[in-house]
């Protein structure tokens, strides 16, 4: 009797009628020969195989790289389930609309069938889910990303509990492009992309839109967070989970290396972007990185900004939309040294230091196998996951938000979370630059109303016993003139051991209206050139500049009515009320 999984199997051939259907089992074998099948399409290009052994670059329809929000939707059956920081269709409708755009859209295609892991193989916080798409690309990424073949078939046995996902290239155009998210159905349908966010659906389609679903019911978070473990002089190790937005520097964070002043610390990397975060049986919060890969940002990446990444991808990885030298190598903007004196840009056309374009897509990306970081954290693959001491927001803002600085509870770290606002990259097809409120750095990402997921937050913290502390940081305030005051990067160690150092109430602070906020005498500035001046700007607390914030913030939360918690209005009117003492 054939089990659930062929079953669907079989339905989505009928309705999408592939050429062949490939069941992938996830040995190198079957990886080699999806290389190769590109390979002799052009799909692929093999990169220079002494420098980057075994690994490709992959050159995407220029139309199709980055997420595309605007066409991303969760379909709910209820519109207030899905919320204002969602695009909703109805279900029915949207099975209408977009279940024309697979009939018989793998014509002529192979279809492969994708089992997965999103966690370590045997660890009862991971899941299972099937993708099923028609490009080799996505399948070869999905071994990277995911505990992907034979492991996931064997675990899911005849069981129907598993996340379906549905993924075609289409016709490749925005016009016939959706993203859909089902969670009362636990199902995926991906059209029109071959674009990671968009096209390898263990990542933002499951393992945070469905992901948040699925944790909000069975009381867990799903939450865009980088997780490391921080080993001190002393041999202690405490980990974080910190959110970010995306290309906002969470790769980097996760693998830092300590400045040279920093002495005996180790820095061991967990995740790079997703926690799933459960309540432990010791009342503490444990986390796991859902994801066996990591698919990075290249510009901006080098040997200052994260020398563990970059030796990393040095082989079996997959580069999209990079350069390409004379000499085979990938190359991008701000990587190590003087730019080429000539090369084949993102889109296959000669290019120089002269063509005044871009030679590398600035969302041009690299996925790459986590086990091969060199920092990678010894229980990166524990089934019980790492304890989360504390879980810091950071966006990405000029002004106002200081390097770091601790909520007084749980509560009002909520607030924290859901007050954080960044300015935008190119993660996204939209502008770059401008200012947006992205709470927990969800906002692409929560699968459901924000004001219940916010509520959720509250909840959860009622079940911790010991509850991780929470904290905002914020490593890209300027100066008037528009220089970033903190040196990032490394540096940016100096920072968590305050937050380290709090946790184990090893530190001292300054009660503000805001949080407590560490007194210049509280970090470690041994061997860093900054001046008491530029410091005493990094930890200013502008009390008129966050009453306007505090005050403002209304009107965000009363677009969630009444989904948003009391709470959380609560916790906003004490800011204000203590702002204006
Ligand atoms: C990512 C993103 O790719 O957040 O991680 O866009
Ligand atoms: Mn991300």
């Amino acid at each position: 009797m054939a089990t659930p999984v062929e079953k669907w199997v079989e339905e989505s051939a009928a309705v999408t009628r592939p050429k062949k259907v490939h069941w992938c089992d996830g040995s190198e074998a079957e990886y080699d020969q999806l290389i190769s099948d590109m390979l002799a399409t052009g799909t692929l290009h093999e990169l220079n195989q002494q420098a980057y052994p075994n690994c490709y670059l992959h050159r995407s329809d220029p139309s199709d790289v980055a997420r595309t929000e605007h066409l991303t939707f969760v379909c709910t059956s209820r519109k207030d389930d899905a919320g204002p920081n969602n695009n909703w269709m109805a279900p029915p409708e949207a099975k209408e609309k977009v279940g024309k755009l697979f009939a018989g859209a793998m014509k002529d295609r192979t279809m492969y069938v994708v089992p997965y892991i999103m966690g370590p193989v045997t660890s009862p916080y991971s899941q299972l889910g099937v993708e099923i798409t028609d490009s080799p690309y996505v399948a070869a990424s999905m071994r990277i990303m995911t505990r992907m073949g034979s492991v996931a078939l064997q675990r899911l046995g005849s069981s129907d509990n598993y996340v379906k996902g549905l993924h075609s290239l289409g016709d490749l155009s925005p016009e016939r492009r959706f993203i859909l998210h089902f969670p009362e159905e636990r199902l995926i349908w991906s059209v029109g992309s071959g674009y990671g966010g968009n096209a390898l659906l263990g990542k933002k389609c499951f393992a945070l839109r469905l992901g948040s679903h699925m944790a909000r019911e069975e009381g867990w978070l799903a939450e865009h967070m980088l997780i490391v473990g921080i080993e001190e002089p002393s041999g202690r190790t405490t980990y974080i989970a910190a959110a970010f937005p995306s290309a906002c520097g969470k790769t980097n964070l996760a693998m830092l290396i300590p400045p040279e002043s920093q002495k005996g610390y180790k820095v061991f990397t967990v995740g790079d972007d997703i926690a799933w975060m459960h309540l432990g049986t010791d009342g503490r919060l444990w986390a796991i990185n859902p994801e066996a890969g990591f698919f990075g940002v290249a510009p901006g990446t080098n040997y200052k900004t994260n020398p563990n990444v970059m030796e990393t991808i040095k082989r079996n990885s997959i580069y999209t939309n990079v350069a390409l030298t004379k000499e085979g190598t990938p190359w991008w903007e701000g990587m190590d040294g003087a730019p080429p004196a000539e090369a084949i840009d993102w889109q296959g056309k000669p290019w120089t230091p002269a063509s005044g374009t871009k030679g590398a897509h600035p969302n041009s990306r690299f996925t790459t196998p986590a086990s091969q970081c060199p920092a990678i954290s010894p229980h990166w693959d524990d089934p019980t996951g790492v304890p989360i001491s504390a879980i810091l927001f950071g966006g990405r803002r000029a002004n106002l938000v200081p390097l770091v600085y601790q909520s007084f509870s749980w509560q009002h770290g909520v607030l924290l979370g859901a007050t954080m606002a960044s300015e935008t990259t190119a993660a996204a097809t939209s502008a770059v630059g401008v200012v947006r409120r992205d709470p927990m750095a969800m906002l692409p990402f929560c699968g459901y109303n924000m004001g219940d997921y916010f509520g959720h937050w509250l909840a959860m913290g009622e079940r911790i016993k010991q509850p991780p502390l929470i904290f905002r940081t914020n490593w890209f305030r300027q100066d008037q003139g528009g220089k970033f005051l903190w040196p990032g990067f490394g540096e940016n160690l100096r920072a968590l051991c305050w937050v380290i150092q709090r946790v184990h109430n090893e530190a001292g602070a300054l009660e503000t209206p805001i949080g407590f906020v560490p007194r210049p005498q509280d970090i470690d500035l041994e061997g860093i050139n900054i001046s008491p001046a530029m410091l005493n700007e990094l930890l200013a607390v502008d009390r008129e500049g966050w009453l306007q914030a505090a005050e403002g913030q209304g009107e965000f939360f009363s677009k969630f009515g009444d989904h948003m918690p009391r709470e959380i209005w609560r916790e906003n009117e004490d800011l204000v009320r203590r702002l204006k003492a």
